[in-house]
């Protein structure tokens, strides 16, 4: 699917046109038909290879013709011509969170910008605070996005990942005489971001292997080849590649392979610190007692001759494993999973029908969902006035009826407002089965504000969960500041979950926090999100993300039968 980056090319050209200030008609065109490319659910490439680009909004033949040309090149022309009349380090200053292209076109022509060590230059000089139209909080927030940038610097998002690697490692187990292959490192334990990701697999000739590794579709860079050992890189988008390392070994040690390059690094400090107090090594190959392994071929086999039970890689993070090694085996997993209580519909910005929903939702198995369309005060999300959502509760209560086989539930993802208040009157909420009530406005307005606002919609009655309580998206955006102890000890005291948002952008709470909040007595509830069909399958993000909190199941809302669901819900509302 190339309509992620094929969309960001377009906003890259037309942010450079901005830049140099060309024709505004033109800018806003090649804008819309990003914002088009982002939205449609069909390949591009599908609809340039049948000759249906022209029925898309907006793009006309020259604008088909671009495309065509991406799809057949990998780049356009036109962008090309663009930058390389901008300093090369320009574009980079668009990826800086805070700073659009009017604002780099401003520091670029009356600073000469033209790259991130002129710009912090700038920030640092306070030339950049002197611009008009700039000022010092804008300048706060620019300064700020360049420390997030660098913190979150070449990592992507575990749901990238793991889209890249599944198939990755289900061809190389179809290479010739492969026996086994397997996901490790920081991937497997589930991080929200990872820096490269990495295989393992044995295989009787490892150089014949890795060689056919190295020559895979679509490769961009080889890194290593050796008979051990591949490392190569594809592209994840238009900027960014990502690693991939393929060790080979033999069977014998597979398990302490596994084990050592699943990690993390901390974990294996700890693990081999017990190897050595019994006089032993461990190390990739095995536990060794002078030449003589004792254990190698199994993770389980391991673990069990240092004492300790398997632990699930979701928690090898040195955080308490080895103080409380039991605590793996009650992890919650995807088949405790019921429900999904927060989902999207056509009726708002989802992209799929209601009807649509609920078939996807059974097939996956669950006994329940929960429409939640977004609010009246969500505009751009399209979200419902108040009449359309008393119309809305009809149509899911009819909905529910219609389809057999899976219980549909009323809600809504209510805006939290910029004084706390619920975007729906109560009589409204109180109508529905369920409310999510999220922030989507005023995030940045600090500690105080979006703390008391969460505490606000976990005083009213009918709000039963808060959706994605951070905002934080992942490499875009960092966690609110919000005071998640206040938070969770308010959401805990009055029967309110709180979510583990599954969405690949959000991962929120994230698993600290979801952690913080377990400790606090609170009920989670892990939600998708979603706004296509498609997105139900990212549950098993948030699931490990609930299990690198050491979630079991009873912290979980929707482990629970429809039955116990409701009488969970019902508590609150009784009071
Ligand atoms: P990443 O790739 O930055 O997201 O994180 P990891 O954990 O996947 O790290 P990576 O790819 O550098 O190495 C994979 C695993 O291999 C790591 O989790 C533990 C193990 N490992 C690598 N280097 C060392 C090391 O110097 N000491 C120890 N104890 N383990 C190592
Ligand atoms: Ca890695
Ligand atoms: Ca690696
Ligand atoms: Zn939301």
């Amino acid at each position: 699917m190339i309509n992620a980056e094929l969309s960001t090319v377009f906003r890259r050209i037309a942010d450079l046109m901005e830049i140099r200030g060309e024709d505004r008609f033109r800018i806003n065109s090649y804008r819309r038909v990003s914002r088009v490319i982002k939205d449609t659910i069909t390949d591009i490439a599908e609809l340039a290879a049948d000759g249906r680009l022209t029925e898309l909004p907006g793009v006309g033949k020259g604008t088909a013709a671009k495309i065509e040309e991406y799809v057949e090149r990998g780049s356009i022309g036109l962008l090309d011509e663009l930058s390389s009349k901008l300093p090369a380090g320009l574009p980079d200053l668009l990826e800086v969170p805070g700073l659009g292209p009017k604002k780099v076109a401003l520091a670029y022509h009356e600073l000469k910008v033209g790259g991130m060590q002129d710009l912090k230059r700038a920030i640092a000089d306070g030339s950049l605070a002197g611009l008009a139209g700039m000022g010092e909080i804008s300048v706060k927030r620019i300064a700020e996005g360049i420390a997030f940038l660098e913190s979150s610097g070449g990592r992507i998002a575990l749901g990238q990942a793991v889209i890249l690697a599944e198939p990755l490692a289900e061809t190389v187990r179809a290479m010739p005489g492969v026996e086994r292959v397997e996901i490790a490192g920081s991937l497997r334990r589930g991080c929200e971001t990872i820096g490269d990701i990495d295989l393992l697999c044995i295989a009787p000739d490892g150089a014949d292997i890795v060689g056919r590794f190295v020559k895979l579709d679509g490769v961009k860079r080889v890194l290593a080849s050796g008979a051990t050992k591949g490392s190569i890189t594809i592209d994840l988008d238009s900027k960014r590649e990502v690693q991939i390392d393929l060790r080979v070994v033999e069977a014998a040690a597979f398990g302490a392979a596994w084990q050592y390059f699943t990690g993390s690094k901390q974990h294996n400090v700890r693990l081999r610190e017990i190897a050595v107090k019994r006089g032993w090594r461990l190390n990739e190959y095995g536990v060794f007692d002078g030449e003589k392994r004792l254990a190698g071929s199994t993770e389980k086999a391991v673990y069990r001759k240092l004492g300790l039970p398997w632990i699930p890689p979701e928690l090898r993070e040195d955080r308490g494993e080895f103080e409380n090694p039991a605590a793996g085996e009650k992890l919650v997993t995807i088949d405790d999973i019921r429900g999904d209580l927060h989902m999207h519909t056509v009726a708002s910005d989802g992209k799929s029908t209601l009807d649509e929903m609920a078939a996807a939702a059974k097939a996956l198995g669950y006994a329940y969902i929960a429409i939640a369309d977004h609010s009246k005060s969500s505009a751009v999300a399209g979200g419902l006035s108040i009449d359309r959502m008393w119309q809305q509760i009809e149509d899911v209560r009819a909905a529910d009826g219609r389809i057999k086989g899976i219980k549909i539930l009323v809600a809504c993802e209510c805006d939290i407002l910029a004084d706390g208040r619920m975007d729906y009157p109560d009589d409204l909420l109180a109508e529905c089965d369920l409310v999510v009530a999220s922030i989507h406005s005023a995030i940045a307005a600090g500690r105080v504000s979006v703390t008391k606002r969460t505490l606000a919609a976990i005083d009213n009655p009918y709000v039963s969960i808060i959706g994605h309580p951070t905002s934080r998206l992942i490499n875009k955006r960092a966690s609110s500041d919000l005071d998640i102890a206040a938070v969770a000890k308010a959401a805990a005291d009055s029967h309110t979950a709180l979510e583990v948002s599954a969405a690949w952008k959000r991962l929120d709470l994230k698993d600290l926090h979801a952690r913080q909040a377990i400790d606090a007595g609170v009920m989670l509830c892990i939600n998708t999100d979603s706004h296509h069909t498609d997105q139900l399958k990212q549950m098993p993000l948030g699931v490990t993300t609930a299990r690198r909190a050491g979630a079991e199941p009873d912290h979980i809302l929707n482990t629970r039968t429809i039955a116990g669901l409701q009488k969970w819900l019902g508590r609150k509302r009784s009071h």
